[in-house]
Formats: C-alpha cells, sequence, structure tokens
C-alpha cells in the first residue's frame, strides 16, 4: 500500500510539473505574440463598429472607443418586423458642444430629410441614413480630435428619449 501511494503521489507531480511548464509556453508565446503586434498601428487603422437597433429602442453597442482622428466606419442594422415608418434607426454623432435633445427634437420633424434637421447639422459630426427593418446604413468619419466624450443617438422620434444613445470615448 505505500508504494502504491507514493506513485500516486509521484505522478500527480510529474502532471503538475508539465502542466507548468504548459503554461510557462503559453506565456512565451503570447507574450511574443503580443511584441510583433505594433500597437501604434491600430491607431491608424479604420475602426470598423457593427452593431444593431432594436424594437427595445437599444443600439446594441452603446460604447465606443477611439484615438484622436482616427477614421471610424459604422454599420448598422436595424432588427425589426415593423415597417420603416413605424420603426426605423440611424446613428448621428454629435459635436461635444451639442445640446442632444435639442438636436433629437427637432430631428424628429424632419421627416423629409431622414430625420435631421437640416439647422442642426453644425451640431453634428456624422450620420446615416435611417435603416427601416433588415437594412443596414453605415458612415466613415474622422474622430474628434480633441479627447473627451461624444453622445451619439438615434433621432427617430421618440427613441433618443426612450434612451436610443450611447458615447463615443476619444482617448
Ligand atoms: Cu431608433
Amino acid at each position: 500500500m505505500a508504494e502504491a501511494t507514493t506513485y500516486i503521489q509521484q505522478s500527480n507531480i510529474t502532471v503538475m510539473s508539465i502542466l507548468k511548464k504548459l503554461i510557462a509556453f503559453s506565456v512565451v508565446i503570447l507574450t511574443a505574440i503580443a511584441l510583433c503586434i505594433p500597437s501604434t498601428s491600430f491607431a491608424q487603422d479604420v475602426k470598423v463598429v457593427e452593431m444593431e437597433g432594436n424594437d427595445q429602442l437599444k443600439f446594441t453597442q452603446t460604447e465606443i472607443t477611439a484615438a484622436p482622428g482616427q477614421t471610424i466606419t459604422v454599420k448598422l442594422t436595424t432588427v425589426s418586423r415593423l415597417p420603416a415608418t413605424a420603426m426605423a434607426h440611424n446613428f448621428v454623432l454629435l459635436e461635444s458642444t451639442a445640446d442632444a435633445t435639442e438636436v433629437a427634437q427637432a430631428s424628429a420633424r424632419h421627416a423629409d430629410n431622414e430625420y435631421i434637421a437640416p439647422d442642426m447639422e453644425d451640431q453634428i459630426i456624422a450620420y446615416t441614413a435611417m435603416a427601416g427593418g433588415g437594412e443596414t446604413v453605415e458612415v466613415t468619419f474622422t474622430a474628434p480630435e480633441t479627447p473627451g466624450e461624444y453622445v451619439y443617438l438615434c433621432s427617430f422620434p421618440g427613441h433618443f428619449m426612450a434612451g436610443m444613445k450611447g458615447i463615443l470615448t476619444v482617448e
């Protein structure tokens, strides 16, 4: 019995030492991979953000982070079985100085202009067309150079008030 116990203990020690070697090896490999990717190159690449707008009046992505001046493409897909006149979404990114409620309320009156108030365009950095159920719209723009938080919203009537918004953080 004593011999058997010793054997089990030894084999446990062997398994543990193999595991430790495997973990150490993984760390070395992961570090090597991380070192091969220059982090500065990310800031120059186009950042593609894909999100959905749904019947719960929410964007599936409510936070975007970007570097100053980074090129960003936002692709927004509306997931809904309702007609576009009843349910459509867009992505409207505002200047940091903009009054989001003011822009949303004014834009809600401009169904003829994709729900964008023409006299509010100086408060808007970028916006997409409206996407009805099953449709995808996109816009490519340059992130502001000034670090900070920039609100984006959906300007379909009532959606921003219901909480259809998010924050682009430039840092
Ligand atoms: Cu919406």
